[in-house]
């Protein structure tokens, strides 16, 4: 028999959004929220058996009240058995928000610093998981082994590190090799690992469900997984997430229009999402940045523009030197003047621009 399931980690609901003004961030908060939702939402239309969450649901270990009904509410409803695995945000101790949840029996949040085993024996299944007990914590993995037994699979949903060194629950490779499971659902790295395997344990993070700030940017989700009887592993990505952040970079250089070029721009992403712009490239004038800013209003939720421009120089200054610049900048300005075609003229101009900027090492060449 298949087992299916969703593997989620990371929600930090009530994160505080730092990058957005208090209205936006507000709201945001408040869609995020919704991301629970949308997640029993996906167990239920891909009729899963389990869903596994595995830490770092609540940015904090003092929840806003209405969130901790939100979970207690959502996770009631949700048609599949339920593990979850605190981590080092949403650590268990005596104030977390876990210990008062009122929650149906389909639901099991592992409370202990060592891993405990929840069996199901209708699934031919046990599901092991052990919780952080604050901001910090040691190897939980370390010389774990769980008992295989024919016919029965083996699965931990755990927060942690795959790192040497790491002062959350650091795992290595043999600690995963060595444990005898034959999934183990990660969470804490914010950006999905896609499936991977030691030994014969399969393992994967999903990443965030949704960015919180340019560091998170892209497609954002959740997997959704089976074990079929031979010990194979499928997953497959499921975006989840509302909004998507960008961080781009735009070169004005070439550009006679500013702002349609940064418009064009911002309809490659949906109207939901967020954005940060650099523009880069030679100008004539100072950019209007303020301008940029409203000429994009309405295309997305929220932007910000930043100048990473320069003046316009005089190209062939240099011509003249007695340097790699000035050799380079004496062949092509030679180029230029015996070429009769303004289409060609223009294209020596843009390899004269790339090539001293290549010369100088910018980092607009990116
Ligand atoms: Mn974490």
């Amino acid at each position: 028999m298949n087992i299916t399931f969703v593997h989620a980690a990371d929600l930090h609901l009530d994160s505080p959004f730092q990058g957005l003004d208090e209205a936006r961030a507000a709201q945001r908060r408040e869609e995020q929220r919704e991301l629970l939702r949308r997640l029993v939402e996906l167990v239920r239309a891909s009729g899963a058996q389990l869903l596994l969450l595995a830490g770092d649901l609540m940015d904090s270990a003092l929840a806003y009240r209405e969130t901790a009904a939100l979970l207690e509410e959502s996770l009631s409803a949700c048609p599949a058995r339920v593990f979850l695995a605190p981590g080092n945000h949403d650590w268990y101790g005596p104030g977390s928000p876990y210990t008062r949840l009122r929650l149906p029996e389909t639901v099991h949040i592992f409370t202990a610093p060592a891993p405990e085993a929840v069996d199901v024996p209708e699934l031919g299944l046990r599901v092991w998981g052990c919780a952080f007990h604050g901001p910090e914590s040691g190897a939980l993995l370390r010389g774990f082994s769980a008992p295989r037994q024919p016919g029965r699979r083996e699965i931990m949903v755990l927060h942690g590190e795959v790192s040497l060194r790491s002062a959350y629950n650091p795992i290595a490779p043999e600690d995963i090799s060595g444990s005898g499971l034959h999934y183990l659902a990660l969470g804490h790295n914010h950006s999905a690992s896609g499936l991977r395997r030691e030994g014969r344990t399969f393992y994967a993070w999903p990443g965030c469900p949704e960015g919180r700030g340019f560091d998170e940017c892209g497609e954002k989700g959740v997997y959704l997984g089976t074990l079929d009887d031979a010990g194979g592993c499928a997953l497959e990505f499921h975006p989840l997430g509302r909004r998507r952040y960008h961080r781009e970079e735009l070169d004005l250089t070439a550009a006679e229009d500013p702002a349609a070029a940064l418009c064009a721009l911002l309809d490659s992403g949906a109207p939901e999402d967020i954005w940060r712009v650099y523009i880069k490239g030679e100008r004539d004038a100072a950019p209007d940045l303020a301008a940029l800013e409203r000429a994009g209003e309405g295309r997305c939720f929220a932007l910000e523009v930043r100048d990473r421009t320069r003046p316009r120089r005089e190209l062939w200054a240099q011509a003249g030197e007695d340097s790699l610049r000035g050799l380079f900048l004496g062949r092509l300005r030679q180029a230029y003047e015996s070429e009769t075609d303004e289409a060609v003229r223009q294209r020596i101009i843009q390899a004269v621009r790339w090539g001293l900027q290549a010369l100088e090492g910018g980092e607009e060449l990116s």
